[in-house]
């Protein structure tokens, strides 16, 4: 388990699927501005980057072409590790949502049960996660098992009894917390969470939805956890204030570890924390 010496994964979540860009236009939703987005995410501290894809008129989309491009420009302009979600937008088909693994991402977010979300449903039937989670195996891409409800945290322990261990051997999850229907974004929470690990867990990390996000960080921090940030998950920095850009997000996460005594890791130290080969 981490200790409050290990250095700190900083994953940023730059732009998700819910929020519009006519109604934040810092949201990067093309490839450059997702490119530009990651290059300063990393210089700022960032060593993942969970992805989530936007078509041209900047509505999400799991279009493969676009997805494998996204891949390749990512590798080539950072050192980051790229997630992609296979979590998409909660209007896409299960279908689809498996055969983001044809782009080759270094990983995958692996959601641990269906969800309430807003007043929409994320659907994660039990049989699409074990069928997600062997392709990721047969693929040797490594998943992030994505924990929104504490019920997510029983369902991993039974996936890994009856499936074995990810490609590369080791166990990332990240909390997501504060998301309307699942579990509210507190340090009891989190604490409870934590405690229920399944002891093949190697590292974990915690982000708090829209205004939870301050108590979420700070409480993983407390328990020695790893931090995702981003304007998928808040835009606002402060009450009534935007986000201005995910390096914004990054850099207050930067300056939150570095107060619990953290130092950011880099993408060839995420990929050692994850289990990957060291990048080509
Ligand atoms: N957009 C949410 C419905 C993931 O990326 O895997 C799902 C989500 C989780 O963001
Ligand atoms: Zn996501």
């Amino acid at each position: 388990m981490p200790s409050m010496a290990d250095p700190l994964l900083i994953t940023v979540a730059p732009t998700g699927a819910e929020t519009a860009k006519e109604d934040c236009p810092q949201l990067p939703t093309t490839l450059d501005e997702l490119v530009a987005t990651a290059k300063e995410c990393e210089a700022a501290g960032a060593a993942m980057i969970h992805v989530h894809i936007r078509d041209a008129d900047h509505r999400p989309t799991l279009d493969l072409g676009r997805l494998t491009d996204t891949v390749s420009a990512l590798h080539e302009s950072t050192g980051l590790v790229v997630q992609l979600s296979t979590g998409g937008s909660v209007h896409d088909p299960l279908d689809l949502r498996l055969k983001v693994l044809d782009a080759a991402p270094d990983s995958c977010s692996l959601t641990m049960g269906t969800t309430n979300f807003g007043d929409d449903v994320f659907s994660n039937p039990w049989p699409f996660i074990t069928e997600l989670y062997q392709l990721s195996q047969e693929r040797q891409v490594v998943p992030e098992f994505e924990l929104f409800d504490l019920g997510h945290v029983a369902a991993l322990r039974r996936l890994l009894d009856r499936y074995g261990l990810p490609y590369g051997g080791k166990v990332h999850v990240d909390f997501v917390m504060g998301v309307p229907g699942g579990m509210p974004g507190t340090a009891a929470a989190l604490v409870a969470g934590v405690a229920a690990l399944p002891d093949a867990v190697t590292s974990w990390s915690a982000t708090g939805i829209g205004r939870t996000t301050l108590s979420v960080m700070l409480a993983s921090l407390a328990q020695g956890g790893h931090l995702r940030v981003g304007m998928e998950d808040v835009l606002t920095i402060s009450k009534g204030v935007p986000v201005e850009s995910n390096r914004q997000l990054v850099e207050r996460a930067v300056e939150a570890g570095r107060l619990a005594q953290r130092t950011p890791m880099s993408g060839t130290e995420a990929r050692a924390l994850l289990g990957l080969p060291a990048a080509a």
